[in-house]
C-alpha cells in the first residue's frame, strides 16, 4: 500500500499528541531541551532528532504487541527485528519509520502467562474488561480519536495493593496496569550535536551538570557489541498516582534516553554532510534494551 500525505498528516497528529503529554509528565525533559537551547547546542527544541519512541503492553489477547501494532503499521511503519527478554519475561519489537525523520518505535509485551497465577489472575481481572481488540474499531484516519485512544484507560483504575503485588513479581506489569500506553520515552539523538556534546559519554556529563539522574543499571553507558549503538537514560520520573478507592501513591512514570549511532563501517569514508541516517547503525541491542528497561524500576528510582 502506498503510504499517501494524509496518513502521514495524521501521524503526525499522534506523535505531537504523544510528545504534548509526555513532556508534561516528564519535567526532565523540558529541563533537559531548555538546557540544550541554553548550552547552544540547538536554537529550539523542533532541532532535537527523535531516535526512537516506546511502549508497553500487556501480551493477552485484543491486547499487546498484535493489536497495537495495527495503529502504526496503518501509517506506513514496518516490523523489524524481534528481541526476547528471558529474565524480564518479555518479548520486543522494532519498527521502522515511513520518514527518515520520523521516530522508529520500539513495542515491548509482557509475557503475561509465564508469571505466577496469583499474578496472571489479578492482570487479568483487569485486562478480561476488555473484550474485542479496541485497535479494531478505531478510526485510524482520525488523529484525535487515535490520539485520544492512547492516553485513555482501557481498565479500571487499579488498588494500590495489586498494583504492590505486582511490583514484587514484576515491575513492568505494575507500569503497564497503571500507565497503559502513555508514551514510555523519546530518545533524544546525540550523535549531530555539536562537537563535546555528540557523545553519549559527553551528553551524560552534560546531563549530570544539569542535576539529570542517570540509569546506572550495566553502566551509565551501554554499547552494543558491535560498537555501533551507544544509549543512556534517565531514571523514570515519579508521578503521584491516583488508584481506586481514593489511594494516592508516588510511582514511576516516564524517562528520557539518549542514543549515539556510529557510521557503519561502509560509509566511514563518506564526507560529513553527506551523512543520513541509513548511514548509520540502524535498530536496538538486547543487552542495551535489557538495562533501560530497568529506568522504571525501584532499583533505579529509589536510589
Ligand atoms: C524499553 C527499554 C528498551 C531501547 O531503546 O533499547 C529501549 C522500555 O523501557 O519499555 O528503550
Ligand atoms: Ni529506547
Amino acid at each position: 500500500m502506498e503510504n499517501s500525505s494524509q496518513n502521514l498528516k495524521t501521524l503526525d497528529i499522534i506523535l505531537n499528541g504523544l510528545m504534548r503529554r509526555y513532556t508534561e509528565r516528564v519535567p526532565d525533559v523540558k529541563t533537559i531541551m531548555d538546557a540544550m537551547v541554553t548550552s547552544g547546542m540547538i536554537t529550539t527544541s523542533n532541532d532535537i532528532e527523535n531516535d526512537h519512541i516506546a511502549f508497553r503492553t500487556m501480551g493477552l489477547p485484543h491486547l499487546g504487541v498484535k493489536s497495537f501494532e495495527k495503529i502504526f503499521l496503518h501509517y506506513g511503519y514496518k516490523k523489524r527485528d524481534h528481541y526476547y527478554f528471558e529474565g524480564k519475561k518479555l518479548d520486543a519489537w522494532w519498527y521502522s519509520p515511513p520518514r527518515e525523520t520520523d521516530p522508529r518505535i520500539f513495542v515491548s509485551e509482557l509475557r503475561v502467562g509465564d508469571l505466577s497465577e496469583e499474578s496472571q489472575r489479578i492482570i487479568r481481572s483487569y485486562t478480561d474488561e476488555v473484550k474485542t481488540d479496541p485497535a479494531d474499531s478505531l478510526n485510524l484516519d482520525n488523529g484525535e480519536e487515535v490520539d485520544h485512544f492512547l492516553h485513555k484507560p482501557l481498565w479500571r483504575t487499579p488498588t494500590v495493593a495489586e498494583y504492590q503485588t505486582l511490583l514484587k513479581e514484576s515491575e513492568y506489569a505494575a507500569w503497564v496496569i497503571y500507565n497503559r500506553y502513555y508514551l514510555n520515552h523519546f530518545t533524544i539523538s546525540v550523535h549531530n550535536l555539536p562537537e563535546g556534546y555528540n557523545t553519549v559519554a559527553d551528553f551524560n556529563q552534560f546531563l549530570e551538570g544539569i542535576g539529570i539522574k542517570l540509569n546506572t543499571s550495566g553502566g551509565k553507558v551501554k554499547t552494543s557489541p558491535d560498537g555501533g549503538l551507544i544509549q543512556s537514560a534517565t531514571v523514570a520520573e515519579m508521578i503521584n498516582a491516583s488508584f481506586a478507592d481514593g489511594e494516592t501513591l508516588r510511582i514511576s512514570g516516564s524517562y528520557v534516553e539518549f542514543a549515539e549511532r556510529k557510521i557503519l563501517p561502509e560509509f566511514q569514508d563518506l564526507h560529513k554532510d553527506q551523512i543520513t541516517r541509513k548511514h548509520r547503525r540502524d535498530g536496538f541491542e538486547a543487552a542495551n534494551a535489557d538495562k533501560i528497561f530497568e529506568s522504571t524500576y525501584t532499583t533505579q528510582t529509589s536510589k
